[in-house]
């Protein structure tokens, strides 16, 4: 059974929320059984040795094969009725009710994240991924979270934007002690406000950030009508630093990041937005990186109707094409999808679309490199980095023709194969893909990709002869 056919089932199936957290778990962390109640043997071990991490290469790599694919929409549990967010690359978090309260089961724990193809971190993150799963409730409802500490050091669960008592808004120190390794404490609260949030720790925040512990919390209104569409996405957005050929984020870094994702993922490795033509669309973005993202949408204009402050009065809702999210925030922009195609969604700092990339490149444009990149490449791997670029930095998307190889575990800084040729990106890019819909098409065949859009016979920019 692949992840798309095990969701499905565990669409209908989950009502036992410890059984799909552990197995949706499962497809990417093999080192925990999520099912077992913990035992001393899931006592967190101390930092592994280089030589335990190259040895358990090989059980990463096969558990992180299992790559996630976008979850078909499932239908909300029982109760009120609401169009199911979709986070993809991701999971929704499943729910148990006891006695009319919501009950969740978050486990932090290390994880192995697949950022794309050839490429594996050490993460830290909740129930076996990173970002965590989706929170997704109803306004009014009273929500209990068991969060359970499986990373080596204390942790503790903040939820931003959340209206509730100020003992339960995770703030290590300051309203609850740390969670400390191995234990378990209970958050509840009533969710009092709909519209888009986040959660992520407040204990050593600035590490258990930069190693992948976050995830969004979505609150659907009482009334079903009120901000209804038909599709509805949510991604984080990440700033990681990765050197080329080593597995784990540097988390004391700062500033100068090199890779960046959504929801812990980069292109090629995003799936697509697959919607029908004509469908509302909702795209719900949270910002916990260090700096903001200029997000971009091709090919339709959007209104942004939501921030983790609340819904904008559609009086009050403005027109962009692109929406600058500010560190620490969320915005949900809406549209109607009516162009049919494979339209781009990205962050426009183009350094935000590539793979790793040294800050120290020498400007090189316009200088003769000869064959001398090669010869020092040879002697020095890294250089490889460095004297790119004489006649632009197209030439990146093809190393392995000029007789160049990555360094292990390391993603190009430009990449991906489109219909018409090198798409040249990396990093926080994915597309939306607009089809018409044509019976027996339905929600949930559309949560599978339909492959390149087919440009109707002279629709597509062409060499003038
Ligand atoms: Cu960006």
């Amino acid at each position: 059974m692949n992840r798309r056919q095990f969701f499905r089932k565990g669409g209908a199936l989950a009502s036992s929320a410890i059984l799909i957290a552990g197995s949706s778990a499962h497809a990417q962390n093999h080192q925990h059984d999520h099912a077992a109640k913990p035992t001393p043997t899931d006592a967190p071990k101390p930092a592994e040795s280089a030589s335990e991490r190259s040895r358990g290469l090989g059980l990463w790599k096969e558990a992180a094969s299992a790559s996630p694919l976008t979850q078909a929409p499932i239908k909300p549990q029982h109760g009120q009725r609401y169009t199911p967010v979709i986070t993809p690359n991701g999971a929704t978090l499943p729910w148990k009710m006891v006695d009319g309260v919501k009950e969740f089961r978050l486990t932090a724990e290390p994880v192995v994240r697949e950022f794309a193809p050839g490429m594996l971190a050490h993460c830290w993150g909740y129930n076996g991924m990173t970002p965590g799963p989706t929170i997704e409730v109803v306004e009014g409802d009273r929500v209990r979270f068991f969060v359970t500490n499986k990373l080596p050091e204390h942790t503790s669960i903040h939820w931003h934007g959340q209206r509730l008592p100020n003992g339960m808004d995770g703030v290590g120190g300051l309203t609850q002690p740390h969670i400390d390794p191995g234990k378990t404490f209970v958050y509840e609260f009533t969710v009092r406000r709909s519209g888009t949030f986040m959660y992520h720790p407040h204990s050593d925040e600035m590490v258990q950030m930069a190693m992948g512990m976050m995830g969004m919390f979505v609150v659907h209104p009482k009334n079903p009508r009120e901000h209804a569409v038909d599709r509805d996405f949510c991604f984080l957005l990440q700033s990681w630093k990765i050197e080329p050929g080593t597995y784990t984020p540097n988390t004391v870094e700062m500033l100068d990041f090199n890779l960046w994702s959504l929801n812990s993922r980069t292109f090629p490795g995003i799936d697509s937005m697959v919607v029908r033509k004509g469908d509302r669309v909702r795209i719900r973005i949270g910002n916990l990186t260090m700096t903001n993202h200029p997000m971009h949408l091709h090919g339709h204009e959007f209104k942004v109707a939501c921030t983790d402050g609340g819904w904008v009065p559609p009086t009050a809702q403005w027109p962009e094409v692109t929406i600058d999210m500010p560190v620490g925030a969320v915005r949900a922009v809406e549209f109607i999808a009516d162009e049919e195609g494979d339209w781009a969604f990205h962050c426009h700092k183009s350094h935000h679309t590539m793979g790793p990339m040294g800050h120290a490149i020498p400007n090189m444009m316009g200088v003769d490199q000869g064959s001398t990149v090669k010869t020092i490449a040879e002697l020095f791997p890294s250089y490889m980095y460095m004297p790119m670029g004489s006649a632009g930095m197209a030439e990146m998307q093809d190393m392995a023709a000029m007789g160049m190889t990555l360094p292990e575990n390391t993603l190009p800084m430009m990449t991906g194969e489109g219909q018409y040729g090198p798409i040249e990106m990396g990093g926080m890019f994915t597309t939306l893909k607009v089809r018409p819909d044509t019976p027996p098409a339905s929600r949930q065949l559309l949560a599978a990709d339909p492959g390149d859009y087919q440009h109707p016979k002279g629709t597509v920019a062409f060499e003038m002869k």
